[in-house]
This record gives structure tokens, C-alpha cells and sequence, in this order.
């Protein structure tokens, strides 16, 4: 299991810093500094992946996208964020945990960081939507733990299963 943003690093802590508003950084900037943080997991990612591994990943390039797309910012299209990172690994699932944007802001700590804003957040939740594709599957994250979990295990287990039996890893948005 890998969290995106991997606050660990030296890049993430600059993440981290910007996402906590203790400093302020140029949309575009700190959108390389998301896609930095990603790609030096990239070899540690293929290595285990190799290895027969399932890597699980909270937030991927999806919320890179996504996030910064909602920011609006014009000179950032879709396609140039998407064209960032298509040497990492592709997702074989991509599971979009969805809440309504008011349901996530009743969530105690909501409004710490930077984008915990709900008229954000509703652009966020457009921006996801322009991304789906054939390998997302929207989850209710709205239940009990023990029904997302289900939903989970239903979507996941054929995916795995299919990776095992040699689906070919291909890359992001290819
Ligand atoms: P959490 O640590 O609570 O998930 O919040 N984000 C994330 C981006 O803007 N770009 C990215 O590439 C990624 C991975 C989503 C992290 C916040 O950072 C945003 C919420």
C-alpha cells in the first residue's frame, strides 16, 4: 500500500507545507512537484509490481489531474498534466471512494488544508467525472466500513486475478 502524496520525502514535505498553507507556490509548479513525487516511487512501483506484487495506492495521477484541472487554470489543460506522467505504471482499477462533497465536509478535521473547500471540492468531484474511463468503478464510501469493503473485495479480487493470470501492465493514460 502507497499514499500519494508520499509525505515522507523531501518533495513532500514541500507538499505537505503548501497542502498545511504554512507556503504558497504557483499552481503549475506545485503540480510537478505532486507528478516529482510519484515518479521517485517509479522504479520501487515496476520492481514490486515484478515481483508479483499488488500494489494498492491511495490517490494516484487521477487526483493530480483532477485537482489541478479544478483549480481552472487555463494554461494547464488535461491533456499536458495527463502527458507528465505516462512512464508510470497504469492502474488496472481505479476505485473513485465517492461521498457528496456536503456528506465529506461534515467529516471532523474538514477544512485544515488547503482544499478542503466545498465549492473546490465540487469542482474536483467535475473534474473526476471527465476522467472516467473503462477501469473506474465508483464506490459508495458513504456506508458502513464493512459495506465499502464488500464493494471493495467484489471489484477488486477479478482485477487481481486477471494481473495474475498475466494481463499486461500498461501505462498511464495510454
Ligand atoms: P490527503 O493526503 O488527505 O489525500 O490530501 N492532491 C493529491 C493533489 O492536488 N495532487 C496530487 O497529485 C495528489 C496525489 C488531493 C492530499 C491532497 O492533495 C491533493 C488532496
Amino acid at each position: 500500500m502507497l499514499r500519494f502524496p508520499d509525505r515522507s520525502t523531501s518533495i513532500g514535505s514541500a507538499i505537505n507545507a503548501y497542502l498545511a498553507n504554512q507556503s504558497q507556490l504557483d499552481d503549475g509548479a506545485v503540480h510537478l512537484l505532486f507528478v516529482a513525487n510519484r515518479l521517485e516511487k517509479r522504479s520501487e512501483m515496476l520492481r514490486l509490481l515484478a515481483s508479483g506484487t499488488t500494489l494498492v495506492l491511495d490517490r494516484y495521477s487521477y487526483s493530480g489531474v483532477a485537482y489541478t484541472a479544478a483549480k481552472g487554470v487555463g494554461h494547464l489543460p488535461m491533456d499536458y498534466l495527463k502527458s507528465l506522467e505516462t512512464v508510470l505504471p497504469a492502474a488496472d482499477l481505479v476505485l473513485h471512494m465517492h461521498m457528496s462533497a456536503e456528506a465529506t465536509a461534515r467529516r471532523g478535521g474538514y477544512g485544515e488544508e488547503r482544499y478542503e473547500k466545498l465549492e473546490f471540492q465540487q469542482k474536483v468531484m467535475s473534474a473526476f467525472e471527465a476522467l472516467r474511463d473503462e477501469r473506474w468503478a465508483v464506490v459508495d464510501a458513504s456506508g458502513t466500513i464493512e459495506a465499502i469493503a464488500e464493494q471493495v473485495a467484489a471489484l477488486a479480487e477479478p482485477v487481481v486475478r486477471a494481473a495474475r493470470e498475466g494481463a499486461p501492465l500498461g501505462r498511464l493514460w495510454d
